[in-house]
Parts: structure tokens; sequence; C-alpha cells
């Protein structure tokens, strides 16, 4: 890759957020290529497919790039060997997409005293020293639950419905992932301020498979169950199978008997499944990272200035238009109006994914 000034103006989609870091400028000669490793969490869910292929057309061979992608399977151990690996073969820059939070420090010093920058992509990481990660771009997790917590409440309203009559269950995704750790405490939020009964919490691990068992022990233990928040749409996809399975429907009618699922990364599959009304609302998680990772690769090859935390736009869908919009503060305490756009075969298929 040719090493050229470009803008260090990130996408308008990337929020920029809190302190602005100095660039580490990797010296990238003129026709270099640029070695990436790139430590993926997994392949446990559409939304994980979708961002690993979007990291692998953008880190290509053509656009200047060596990639050396390493799938985790979802262990913690894998990503801390991957990394490893990474830094002996001296790569320019590693690329990790954590599957949780915590855990960190030892690797990303090691990083860090070999002169490698790290860029955090997708989930976060909670370390002692900021300084251990270049910069971030991922999802607002907190802010996705706050949404559809506001959702459901607005929709409760609009439809007279009850907060002490809403019986909700939460299969969560990985604990200790930053989209677990916001999401449920989106939905935790909502049961305190509104009043919801909250009878369940358990986790799916982000797959179908999990989601679904997860879904029939919860059906076994209460009869009473009329929403569910699945923390992604693999988990919802599981859910709805094991719903139908037990002889129930899914959808929105909760007053009468119908069970409610509440979702987010609106995949594909997922939003096919909003339109059919199964899914009632999903909240978007954007996994196209790739470019947004090049982008700020880019801007550190320029020597140049990079925020620290970007975060991504992101919108809701709903099977209805009976809420059309919410109002919920963000991961930096920021207040803002979101629209709800009901969903469309035409919104799907205009979709990149
Ligand atoms: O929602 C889920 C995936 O970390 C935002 O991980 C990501 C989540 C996404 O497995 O489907």
């Amino acid at each position: 890759m040719k090493k050229k000034v470009v803008s260090v103006l990130l996408t308008a989609a990337m929020v920029s957020a809190m302190s602005v870091v100095p660039a580490i400028s990797v010296a990238a000669e003129e026709g270099d290529t640029i070695t990436v490793g790139f430590s993926q969490v997994g392949a446990e869910s559409d939304w994980r497919t979708a961002n690993t292929e979007s990291m692998k057309a953008t880190f290509s061979e053509e656009n200047g790039y060596e990639l050396i992608f390493d799938d985790a399977q979802q262990k913690q151990e894998n990503q801390l060997t991957a990394i490893r690996n990474f830094i002996q073969q001296e790569v320019d820059y590693i690329l990790l997409a954590p599957v949780t939070e915590t855990g960190w420090d030892t690797v990303l010093q090691e990083a860090k005293d070999a002169g490698i920058p790290v860029i955090i992509v997708d989930r976060m990481v909670d370390v002692s020293d900021d300084s251990l990660y270049t910069t971030w771009v991922g999802t607002d997790s907190l802010l996705e639950g706050r949404k559809a917590a506001e959702w459901l409440n607005a929709y409760a309203t609009a439809k007279q419905i009850d907060a002490k009559d809403i019986n909700v269950v939460d299969i969560q995704g990985t604990i200790g992932s930053t989209a677990q750790i916001g999401r449920s405490q989106g939905l935790q939020e909502g049961v305190d301020k509104y009043g919801w009964n909250l009878l369940a919490q358990q986790s799916g691990e982000f797959t179908q498979a999990k989601g679904q068992e997860v879904m029939e022990s919860m059906l076994k233990q209460y009869d009473n169950i009329n929403v569910v928040y699945c923390e992604n749409d693999n988990e919802a996809f599981g859910a709805i199978d094991a719903i139908e399975a037990a002889g129930k429907k899914v959808g929105s009618d909760i007053a009468n008997g119908e069970i409610m699922v509440i979702s987010f990364d609106t995949t594909n599959a997922g939003l096919t499944d909003t339109l059919a009304g199964k899914i009632t609302c999903d909240v978007e998680c954007n996994p196209l990272h790739g470019p947004r990772v090049e982008e700020l690769i880019k801007a550190l090859e320029a020597g140049e200035e990079v925020q620290k935390l970007n975060y991504v736009d992101e919108e809701i869908f709903a099977a209805d238009d009976t809420v059309d919009k919410v109002t919920a503060t963000n991961s930096l305490d920021e207040e803002g109006e979101y629209a709800v756009t009901p969903i469309t075969q035409e919104i799907i298929d205009g979709r990149a994914y």
C-alpha cells in the first residue's frame, strides 16, 4: 500500500467520542504490504459471519494487505494464543474482536512492548490502562438495549397493556461480552423504570441452538411468558422454534396469548422474521466494520490522530407502526431521539447485509 495522506475524517456513521490519542505510526514504505492479524471471536451468529466477510473483503491482497485470520471459536484462550502468534510474526497491526471484556491486560502489554498497534473491533476490552490499545470501533450495546426497552414501554403504553402484565424472559448473549452487558443492562433499566416482571435470565451464547434450548426450559418453568428479549437474532430464531414447538404462537398480540420476540442485529434473516411478524422489534447492530477499521489504519499510516472510541450509528426496525420513535441515552450520556422504521421487503432487499 502506498503511503499517502488521507483525511482524518471518519465516515459520518462513525460518531467521534472522548479523548483523542496520538497516532502510533507504522512506517509502511511505498509499495509495502500491510500485514494485519485479526483475532475473530468465532462463527456463532449471522452477524459474526457478516462481520468476518466485511473484514476479509477489506483486508484483501488486492487492497494491499496480508490478512492473518484466526477464528477463536468463542474461547478467550484461543485469542490469547492468536495474538501471541501475531506478535511473533511481527504483524503491522493487531485487530482484536474480544469475546469478553476482561482478561486482556497481559497480552496487550506484550503487543505494546513489541510496538504493534492494537485496534479493538466490535466488543470492548476492560483494561487498567487505556494506552494498551490504540483505538476501538464498534456498537453502543447499552444504547441498543435502551432503545429496545423504550420501544417495549412505548408499545405497551400504546396498546394499553399494564406494565405489571408484562412477563419477560431474557436470553442473554455470551456472559461478560460488551453486547451482553449493554443489552442486559438496557432491559434491567426498563424493568426498574416501568415495573415489568423479569421472570428469568440465562445465556444462549449468541447461538440458535442454545437459544432454542434455553427457551424450551424457560417455557417448561413458566407458563405466563409473554415477551422474550433475545440478545441477538440467532437466539431469536432458536426461541421462535421452541415457542412454536410448544404449540404457542409468536407475535405482538400478547393480550391474546401470543409471545412477543424482541431481538438485536437486524440480519437479513432477522428482518425477514420481522416482516413475517415473528420478531416484533429488531434493533440494528451493524457488522460491516472492515471499511471503518481500514479508515483508522489509513489515518494511523498517515501519522494522523484518531479518536479513541468510534461508535457506529444504528437504526430500529419493527413489524408494525405502533411506535414511530423512542428517546434513549447513549453510553456517552447523550440523549437522542431514534426513529422506528416499519420493515418492508424493499428495505430488506436494499440492505448490504
Ligand atoms: O450482536 C451477536 C454476535 O458482539 C455485537 O456478537 C456483537 C454480537 C452480535 O454474536 O450476534
